[in-house]
């Protein structure tokens, strides 16, 4: 062997050792990932895009998962595929929406042997009230899974279950596919019982470290990149005041909906501004803690407004340095889908925006 060739190897068998977090696949995501970002092209993510559209959903007996509405209007599938896990810990069949674990797990697989991405979010239920993740009703959640001991031994329960899940997503090779998981996200409203109002910022980190500490050293799930996901930041102090720490974080995210605006325009101007200038904030500090960014959840509920992707998404997200964006689910009832559909009138303009030198999309491995 040259001795090239040999430091080559030792340095990057030393990059692994000093890192036991991430196993080698999810080094090779995160890689692909950080070089999107250099590149200044976008991945283009959606959630649930193989489990249902605006007007179908998967039947019991479905199994290869070529239905997208994505892929019906451009011609490719996403990037980036979101999922959710929220109820796995009730060890139920069903997730949140009810979508069927065992076609959650097979649509990840599947997406990921095409090639792709994927990024898992979990809308946990409450562990107290057993109310679910938005029951703000109890002002002490996090203070009881950290010091109470009877919802301690609960909660864990809960993160096995949350990680048997993870331990059944593998590749051809038998190896653990590489996800994002972006737990506990948008801590800043006051919407889940993870939030402002219901956890003081040190219960806040206290929980990620414990959840981060179960799942990476006790359950050995180093497939995990882990995202940080705050709402609509706008403030470096908001960003960094319930941030765990860099050895706890992978990915610093950002998030927006275009929503409660008196005007159409009115509502377009002011994503366009909030949205430019939380992205750049998020990547300032992104880049002082030498982490990637991603638009983790972005939508206008109904997509009511005809040129939204070209003249509300695209303006945002272009000519920036971040991984990917992922727009919110095509649910059922027309003021929950947030991604193009057949039937909603920003259809011939997702086209255009899916044709931007930007936009990186699903190329099928042959
Ligand atoms: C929210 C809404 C809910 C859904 C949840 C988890 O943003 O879309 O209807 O249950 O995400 O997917």
């Amino acid at each position: 062997m040259k001795p090239i060739f040999f430091l080559i190897l030792l340095f990057s068998t030393s990059i692994y050792a000093d890192n036991p977090k991430h196993d080698k696949a999810a080094w090779k995501t995160l890689s692909l990932l950080k070089q999107t970002a250099k590149s200044g092209k976008v991945m283009f993510g959606h959630q649930d895009d193989l489990m249902y559209g605006q007007s179908w959903t998967l039947s019991k007996d479905d199994h290869d998962y070529k239905k997208s509405d994505i892929f019906s209007i451009c011609g490719f599938y996403p990037a980036v595929l979101g999922l959710d896990i929220g109820r796995i810990e009730l060890g139920g069949e069903r997730n949140l929406d009810g979508n069927l674990f065992s076609q959650i797990r097979e649509a990840a697989i599947v997406h990921y042997n095409r090639g792709g991405i994927l990024t898992f979010s979990w809308h946990t239920d409450n562990p107290i009230t057993g109310g679910t993740a938005w029951d703000v009703s109890c002002n002490n959640v996090v203070g009881s899974i950290l010091h109470d001991p009877v919802y301690n031994h609960k909660f864990l329960g809960w993160l096995d279950l949350c990680a048997e899940f993870f331990k059944s997503l593998k590749s051809k090779n038998g190896k653990l596919i590489p996800i994002i998981f972006r737990p506990y996200h948008e801590y800043n409203t006051n919407g889940f019982w993870w939030g402002g109002s219901t956890c003081t910022d040190e219960e806040y980190i206290e929980l990620w470290k414990l959840t981060y500490t179960y799942l990476v050293k006790n359950h050995k799930l180093t497939n995990l990149i882990w995202t940080y996901s705050p709402y609509n930041v706008q403030d470096k102090v908001v960003l960094l005041r319930r941030y765990p720490g860099d050895n706890f974080v992978d990915i610093i995210g950002y998030e927006l909906y275009q929503i409660g605006a008196v005007t159409m325009q009115a509502g377009v101007n002011r994503f366009v501004d909030d949205s430019r200038k939380g992205l750049t904030i998020t990547e300032e500090i992104a880049r002082e803690h030498n982490k990637l960014v991603a638009f983790c959840e972005v939508g206008m509920p109904g997509v009511q407004y005809p040129n939204w992707w070209t003249e509300c998404l695209y303006r945002s997200i272009h000519n920036r340095n971040f991984a990917y964006v992922l727009t919110w689910r095509n649910g059922y009832k027309s003021e929950d889908y947030c991604g193009p559909c057949e039937k909603s009138a920003s259809v011939s303009d997702f086209k255009e925006f899916s044709k931007k030198d930007i936009c990186v999309f699903l190329i099928q491995k042959r």
